[in-house]
């Protein structure tokens, strides 16, 4: 019989898991075998990722899953994007990764113009701007002693992999975060690495989801129980092209928002749409499974809420999601919004004292009770999915009849039926797990149990929950509100 399961690793910016799944042509299972909590850790010198610690959780779900499982045929790791470490000449880690909220690229990007200017590296890697790709970390590290001697540059995914296989690779979907990767070629851009001086070798040749990235090292098969030679698969290894491979749509006219820590709104596309009205409205052309395009733009998403929630939990106030969002099911609509991608949510902090400043700052009564502050958080967010929805299916050219909604977002019914209202369509929420089943579907493509993209689709469509929500707003009242913000 051929091999079903498969083991999963998916690290998100708050919390990490491990899931086993089974997949054939009409099956396709997700158990949870470990979910640990992913700490930053503010350093005298910075914020960064306690990756050592998220390594250890991995070996620990491996061998929960190994339990579980008797052996899995394969494992494939997914993360969050633009985020690295160093190594030196003989593959040691060089330094604690930074974390992308690490306030020492501010003003970074505003320097590189002189050498590179953002219109022209746009033109290449088809990038939204964010303070924080992979190009601008870099140019913050200039001069310093680990960036002097570092030789391999790996994203997370990748540097885990290395751990767990002694291989190195940098997989293509995450690669294209970067902002040294052309978008059209789908390969390095060796011209924009020459431009800012960085070495052509720093950068490991790529790999392409579904390719082999090495077997476990005896010393990671002796501590998880997995056995040695087990293959470990480059998956979309970028969270959100995974999550969006697991997207449960038939037709092409669809958008979707992988909604979790960010809410990333866009359209899959089958060329990069790079052009000035594209670059103005700070779109991204990111790379999918086979070579298709994430067209879309990163919102800063349900941060805005967890952050909230730790400010309060800290004070000791109520909170609990479940109860504060029927407060805020209840509060009065549109009485305060926030442009969610505002500057000033980017780092951690004291979220309601900034949603606070922001209203005074735009003439708006700031929210009263914990109930209106996450009423605003939410209606927010869904007016920045209208927004950028639009945009998207304008600036492509497309039409958009549905939108799905995937990413642990999903479970939020709040969300999700102030999505369908702002954008007057219907929305599918769900699966919650998608990155997982993304990660999971393309291992088992690479095993032959799966054919193609639209049969991983058609098969989370049949087997996982979904919950559909059809619009019932009033048009001119969101339209009015998204006014309000600066927004369409
Ligand atoms: C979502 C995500 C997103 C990136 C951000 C850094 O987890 O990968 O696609 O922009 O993290």
């Amino acid at each position: 019989s051929r091999p079903s399961s498969f083991a999963a690793v998916d690290l998100g910016a708050t919390s990490g898991r491990v899931m086993v799944g089974r997949a054939d042509a009409d099956t396709l299972r997700l158990t949870e075998v470990h979910r640990f909590a992913n700490r930053p850790v503010e350093l005298p010198d910075g914020l960064r990722w306690d990756v050592v610690g998220l390594y250890g959780d991995v070996l620990e779900g491996l061998a929960r899953a190994a339990r579980e499982t008797g052996g899995a045929a394969s494992l494939g790791i997914d993360s969050w994007a633009v985020d690295y470490g160093l190594l030196d000449g003989s593959g040691r880690l060089l330094g604690t990764p930074y974390h992308y909220r690490d306030g020492r690229t501010e003003g970074v990007a505003a320097r590189l113009e002189g050498v590179l200017p953002a219109k022209d590296l746009y033109e290449v890697t088809g990038l939204q701007h964010l303070p924080f790709n992979t190009v601008y970390q870099l140019a913050a590290e200039a001069g310093t002693p680990q960036r002097g001697l570092a030789r391999t540059l790996l994203l997370i995914p990748d540097l885990l992999t290395y751990w767990l296989t002694g291989s190195v690779g940098a997989e293509a979907t995450n690669a294209s975060t970067t902002g040294l990767f052309d978008a059209r070629r789908g390969d390095w851009s060796y011209p924009v690495l020459d431009r800012l001086g960085i070495a052509h070798g720093l950068l490991p040749p790529l790999r392409f989801p579904g390719d082999p990235a090495g077997t476990l090292r005896p010393a990671v098969a002796a501590a998880t129980g997995l056995p040695e030679g087990t293959p470990v698969t480059a998956v979309a290894s970028h969270d959100t092209a995974s999550a969006v491979v697991a997207v449960p749509a038939a037709d092409e006219a669809f958008a979707y928002v992988s909604c979790g820590t960010w809410s990333l709104a866009g359209l899959e596309l089958d060329a990069p749409v790079i052009d000035e009205p594209a670059r103005a409205a700070n779109f991204t052309n990111e790379r999918g499974v086979d070579g298709t395009v994430r067209f879309l733009r990163n919102i800063m998403g349900l941060w805005l809420l967890t952050e909230t929630l730790r400010t309060w939990r800290a004070r000791g106030l109520p909170a609990e999601l479940g109860p504060l969002l029927d407060e805020a099911a209840a509060a009065e609509p549109f009485a305060a919004l926030v442009d969610p991608d505002d500057p000033s949510f980017l780092p951690p902090g004291d979220m309601p004292e900034r949603i606070a400043a922001y209203c005074a700052r735009t003439g708006q009564r700031p929210p009263r009770g914990q109930g209106a502050v996450v009423r605003c958080v939410v209606e927010s967010l869904a007016l920045a999915h209208r927004s950028v929805l639009r945009t998207a299916a304008e600036l492509a050219g497309r039409d958009v009849r549905v939108v799905h909604l995937v990413g642990g977002g999903s479970r939020n019914e709040l969300l999700c039926r102030l999505t369908a209202d702002a954008t007057g369509l219907p929305v599918v929420a769900g699966p919650a797990e998608a990155t997982a089943l993304g990660n999971i579907l393309v291992q088992a493509r690479a095993f032959g149990l799966v054919p193609d993209v639209r049969a991983m689709r058609a098969l989370v469509a049949r087997t996982q929950p979904l919950r559909r929500y059809e619009p019932s707003g009033d048009e001119r009242a969101w339209s009015a509100a998204a006014a309000r913000v600066g927004l369409r």
